[in-house]
Parts: structure tokens; C-alpha cells; sequence
């Protein structure tokens, strides 16, 4: 009795924000592969709301949990919020529905629903004030997400917890420091200098087992597009701390061009070429982060000044290599797995296959899903081909270990490149009344509804040579994927446009009809 009454006490007299975040009428979100994405104005009670389940997440799991403000490779004028808890995964997906139905949640069903999850919190009863509930909020250079992070950090007092809002980082030093600070500094000082500390004191050691060949990726200088984002600022302090051991080119730092726009990780890999306004010249090695800089592409061109990309899946080709290596020096049985999603390109599953002897497992679009297949492996390598890796895909850490990987195996970003040949792809966009009705299976490889859909998929891949073609709703923007790769990037391209096209006439396509990739 004493202890519903202490519940009740709770809900009554807090929530004092609430008011001032109401729910939009029209507007419901879902929580995604990414959290909540959307144009920046619809998100203020979101992210308050976000705030109250936080405090939730944290009294359940009595750790310190995250609240990371970004909209990631999106345009500037969206913004997003994602949680993150433990050893700096994502919210689990038991989980995502309580985000989802907060977020479109009135007074009266917030209270309901606040009251109901307390309910089910192990242990509540026994728990000491609720001080001990604490919030650390990241944000990235988005003009709302100031704003947006203050709305989140009413709805952590609100229930009576504390938060430390760590201003501008990238999404991964957030996971890094909820990480660091559950594991009361076992991985790392929970604060951004343990940080970088920790990954430069990691590379330095690791290169000084390099033994500097002439030709090898020493020679090569590299330069980074920080996406107008918060990677390039973070990068920079990075390299105070690396003294004269990476030295680092940083173009896209903000200072004048747009986030995201004509630059970054997931423009390079949609559309294959450099950042707008970047001379390429061969002998240089250049690289992408996004917006929140979790994803990470290299590129080159070499002496004909062609275009080549360095992409997740031949990043996840040199950890794979590389780790393959460490395994046969130190004489251990281990098997090595990739992990995928059906965007990983043909050619580099068969060269996992087929040269380096692995086995290779496809899951849904989402690194969680990736990330929890990579756990049950001996050891499990796992990328996005977009770039994205490991579950807190970070870019930064990435590059050192890629700079690293290619220093200790003595190659260079073009013999990687070639150890494999990429089949030519397509990535298109189709807008559709209700992206949701588009339904999967076979990890996303194949249409189970609109009828039709998938016989007719399939009919346009006969008539390609090594082609294959899939389409599936986006978590993170409103709009149906399509993906098609074949024997040539004509073909490829006029694959991806007859599905497009399939798309839009089949599931419900909204304005004019796809038009041909230029
Ligand atoms: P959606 O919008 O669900 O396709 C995109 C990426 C994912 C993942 C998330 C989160 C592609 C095709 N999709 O998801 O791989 O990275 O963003 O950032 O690249
Ligand atoms: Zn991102």
C-alpha cells in the first residue's frame, strides 16, 4: 500500500513541463532502426517525452542511459533523438514500442502509461530517490538541437532524475561515455579526454609495430570531409592528443557550407563521386564521415582521375583480413563471420565466400540487428555498406583502425580496393502515401505485400545479367528504398528504375513517376 502510494505521489505532482509540449495534432511517429527521425519544428514534445523515458529506462536498468540528439546523415532542417543504455547499445527492441507510443502520448495517456511501466520496473519499491536516475544528453550542430536538447532535459527532471548535457558530440563518444560511465571507468575515464586518451594512446602503440615500407600508406596523405558536421570539430581534438602520429587534412568543417549538403558519407556513397568542390588528385586517400560521424567511406582516384569507393563492405573486408592474420600469427582456432544487410554489394559477399573462406550471415537493415547476429559468432565482423559499423559505428575509431590496418598488413587503399571488383548498383527513392504497407521477409530480400510486387521484381531481374533487385520501406526518412546492382552500371541503373517505377504503380506512389537516374 505504501508503496502505491509513493507511485501515485510521483505522477501526481510532477510532469510541470508537460504542458508547455503538447502533441501536435496529425502527427505519429514511429521509434526506428535510428530512433525518431523528423523535420526538426514536429519534435520538441518528442524529445520531452524522450526525456520521461529515459528516467524510465534508467530506474529499470539502474544504469546511466543516453539521450543523443541527432538527425545523422538527414538535411539540416530534420533532427532526431536516439537512446542509448548499458555498454552503449541501443535501446533493446522490447523497448521501442514504449518510445513509440510515448511519443504521440496526451497528459492523461502519458500519466497512464508512466504509471504502467513503473509498474513493471523490478525492484521499484526498493529503490532509493530518484537522484540516482541520470541522463547524459549529447547533441549534434543541427540549429534545433540546442533547443530540442533542453526539451529532453524537462522531461528528465520532471520525473526527478539528473542529466549532464555533454553539448556537441559525435553520436558515438556518447555511447562512449554512458559506456564508460556504467562501467565505472573499467573501458575508458568517462569524460571526452578518457576518450581520446584512449584511442590515441590505442593507435600509437599499434603503429609502432608498423614498419614504414616505402609505397605503403604512410605515403599516403589523407584528407577528410567532415559533413559540415560534428565529426570535423571532434576530429580536430582528436588530433591534438595524436601529436605527429596521423596528421589529417580536414575539409567540410562547418565553418561555411551546409550539414550534409553536397558532402558527407551518404551523398559520396548514393551517388558514387566526391563532395562537391573537392579536386581529387591520384596519390592522395580522402575520406566521408555523416553528420553525427558514424559512418565512415574511403576513396581515391587513380591515374585516369577515376573515381573508386572504399565502402563498408571493403572496410569490413580489411578487418576480416586483418583479424584472419592476427588469428594464424597467434595459432588460434577461431572462426571469423561477416555480418551484412542485402545493400552489401554481390561481389564482396563471394569474395568472403568464396577467397577468404568465411561464413557470411544477412540480417535487416540496422546495425543492432547486425550487431546482435555478430554476437553469437567466435568472432563476427559486421559494416553497412553505407559505412556504418559496428553498433556504435564509430568513425572516428574506424579510421585510426583502418589507417592502422593498412600500415600493419603493408597495403594501400587501392590494392584494397582491388582485391575485389564491386558489381555496379543504384540506390533510388520512391515516395509512397504509406511507406508502412510495404511488408518483407528473407532479411528484407523480398516483397511480401502489395501483391504482385515481388513477381514483378523478379520479372525485371531476369532481364538483367548478375542482377538483383529489392525495395523496402525507410526507417529513417518517408520514402521506399530501392536497390538494384547488375553486370553494368547501365544496367544497374535501369534495373533500380523499373523497380522504381513498379513501386510507385504498385504500392501507392505519391506525384510525378520516378524518372531515370541521370
Ligand atoms: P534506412 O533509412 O532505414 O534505410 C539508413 C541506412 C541504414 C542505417 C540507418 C541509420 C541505408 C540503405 N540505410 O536506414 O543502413 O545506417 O540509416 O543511420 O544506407
Ligand atoms: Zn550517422
Amino acid at each position: 500500500m505504501a508503496m502505491h502510494t509513493r507511485r501515485r505521489v510521483e505522477m501526481d505532482t510532477e510532469l510541470q513541463n508537460a504542458n508547455a509540449y503538447p502533441v501536435p495534432s496529425g502527427i505519429t511517429m514511429e521509434y526506428g532502426t535510428a530512433g525518431f527521425r523528423a523535420p526538426a519544428c514536429n519534435l520538441p514534445h518528442v524529445m520531452y517525452r524522450m526525456g520521461l523515458l529515459a528516467v524510465m529506462r534508467a530506474r529499470y536498468t539502474r544504469e546511466v542511459i543516453g539521450v543523443m540528439v541527432t538527425a545523422s546523415h538527414n538535411p539540416e532542417e530534420d533532427n532526431g533523438v536516439k537512446l542509448m543504455e548499458g555498454m552503449g547499445e541501443m535501446l533493446p527492441v522490447s523497448w521501442e514500442r514504449h518510445a513509440t507510443s510515448f511519443a504521440s502520448a496526451h497528459l492523461g495517456e502519458l500519466r497512464t502509461q508512466l504509471s504502467a511501466l513503473l509498474r513493471d520496473c523490478p525492484g521499484t519499491e526498493s529503490s532509493s530517490p530518484a537522484q540516482k536516475y541520470h541522463v547524459l544528453i549529447g547533441e549534434d550542430t543541427r540549429a534545433s538541437s540546442k533547443m530540442l536538447a533542453q526539451a529532453v532535459s524537462h522531461g528528465v527532471t520532471d520525473l526527478g532524475g539528473t542529466f549532464k548535457n555533454f553539448g556537441l558530440v559525435t553520436t558515438p563518444q556518447l555511447h562512449y561515455l554512458v559506456a564508460s560511465h556504467n562501467s565505472e571507468g573499467l573501458i575508458g575515464e568517462p569524460s571526452l579526454d578518457g576518450y581520446y586518451h584512449k584511442l590515441s594512446e590505442a593507435y600509437k602503440a599499434l603503429m609502432a609495430q608498423s614498419k614504414p615500407q616505402p609505397g605503403n600508406e604512410g605515403s599516403y596523405p589523407l584528407t577528410m570531409d567532415g559533413a559540415n558536421g560534428v565529426g570535423a570539430p571532434k576530429m580536430a581534438e582528436l588530433l591534438s592528443y595524436m601529436k605527429h602520429s596521423l596528421s589529417v587534412k580536414i575539409i567540410n568543417n562547418g565553418e561555411s557550407g551546409k550539414l550534409n549538403h553536397e558532402c558527407g558519407a551518404d551523398y559520396v556513397k548514393i551517388g558514387q563521386r566526391a563532395p562537391k568542390g573537392l579536386q581529387m588528385r591520384e596519390g592522395r586517400i580522402y575520406c566521408s564521415l555523416d553528420g553525427d560521424a558514424d559512418r565512415l567511406l574511403y576513396y581515391f582516384v587513380d591515374k585516369s582521375d577515376t573515381f573508386h569507393l572504399v565502402d563498408g563492405d571493403k572496410i569490413s573486408t580489411l578487418m576480416a583480413i586483418f583479424i584472419q592474420h592476427l588469428l594464424k600469427e597467434a595459432q588460434l582456432p577461431f572462426q571469423v563471420s561477416v555480418v551484412q544487410t542485402a545493400y552489401a554489394n554481390g561481389s564482396s559477399t563471394h569474395y568472403f565466400e568464396e577467397t577468404l573462406l568465411l561464413q557470411v550471415y544477412c540480417l535487416p537493415t540496422g546495425v543492432k540487428y547486425l550487431h546482435a547476429k555478430a554476437k553469437e559468432c567466435d568472432i563476427g565482423v559486421y559494416f553497412e555498406a553505407n559505412g556504418h559499423g559496428t553498433a556504435v559505428g564509430d568513425a572516428l575509431s574506424d579510421l585510426l583502425a583502418v589507417q592502422m590496418m593498412l600500415s600493419l598488413l603493408d597495403l594501400s587503399l587501392p590494392q584494397l580496393y582491388a582485391l575485389y571488383t564491386d558489381l555496379p548498383s543504384r540506390q533510388l527513392k520512391v515516395k509512397v502515401m504509406d511507406r508502412q504497407r510495404i511488408t518483407t521477409t528473407d532479411a528484407e530480400r523480398r516483397v511480401t505485400h502489395p501483391d504482385g510486387l515481388q513477381a514483378a521484381i523478379e520479372e525485371r531481374v531476369h532481364r538483367h545479367l548478375q542482377a538483383r533487385a529489392f525495395v523496402r520501406p525507410s526507417g529513417t526518412e518517408d520514402m521506399v528504398r530501392v536497390y538494384a546492382e547488375a553486370e553494368t552500371q547501365e544496367s544497374a541503373d535501369c534495373l533500380a528504375h523499373e523497380v522504381a517505377l513498379l513501386v510507385h504503380r504498385l504500392a501507392g506512389g505519391v506525384g510525378e513517376e520516378p524518372r531515370a537516374p541521370s
